[in-house]
């Protein structure tokens, strides 16, 4: 299997700590690809129309699009009900947590390709600063639940959460995250204990 992966991208780095914590990693080879809004990417657009990474390819060609639905794929492979629980309550929450998470890493996305991508012209600071207050909002959020998220084995909860905020410390690392929400600086912390987290850091 293939993987389409930038070392920048968050999304991308929930896969690759999923494929090291599932155990998979050896069988992905990964495929560095950029994706730079403004910029066609031909190529790439042939594998993924959207022109969003990650995306796995499989052997036999086929795609698998979407970090949630990859981890999904992987938990499968992995023998499933590892990272995303396969029926109960827990499922419930662990999805729904992780579109809160994912939905927080679309608007840091926004916000980084408004106020530092695109041209300063063109830019519009309400709609970033609302985009930003949607992520900050849920950073609130996740600091009330972070004792409860961090008590349970790993999840894809919890990898989304560590990808959120290393996000923040890469491209808002004046945001002040750190101080505002201490029970996720402390979880982010131990986090990093784990080598698939500290081995996908987005570069410094
Ligand atoms: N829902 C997608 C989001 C992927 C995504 O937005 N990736 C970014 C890179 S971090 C991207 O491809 N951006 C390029 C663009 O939107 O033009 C997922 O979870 O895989």
């Amino acid at each position: 299997m293939k993987l389409t992966f930038s070392p920048a991208s968050p999304f991308a780095r929930k896969v690759r700590i999923a494929a090291i914590e599932l155990g998979l990693i050896d069988r992905i080879e990964f495929m560095p690809v950029t994706v730079a809004p403004g910029t066609p990417n031909e190529e790439y657009s042939k594998i993924h129309p959207l022109k969003k990474l990650p995306v796995l390819i499989l052997d036999n060609g086929e795609i698998v699009a979407d970090s949630y639905v990859i981890v999904e794929y992987l938990d499968e492979l992995a023998g499933g009900g590892r990272l995303i629980p396969a029926s109960g309550p827990l499922r419930w929450k662990i999805k729904s947590d992780h579109s809160l998470l994912q939905g927080m890493l679309d608007s840091m996305l926004l916000c980084r390709y408004e106020t530092m991508v695109r041209p300063k012209e063109l830019r519009w600071k309400a709609w970033s600063d609302d985009h930003w207050n949607r992520a900050w909002k849920g950073m609130a959020r996740f600091e009330g639940e972070v004792d409860a998220m961090a008590a349970r084995p790993l999840d894809i909860a919890q990898i989304a959460l560590t990808c959120v905020l290393g996000y923040a410390d890469f491209r808002f690392p004046d945001c002040g995250w750190r101080k505002a929400c201490p029970g996720l600086d402390a979880f982010y912390r131990k986090m990093l204990e784990r080598p698939s987290v500290k081995i996908s850091a987005p570069p410094a």
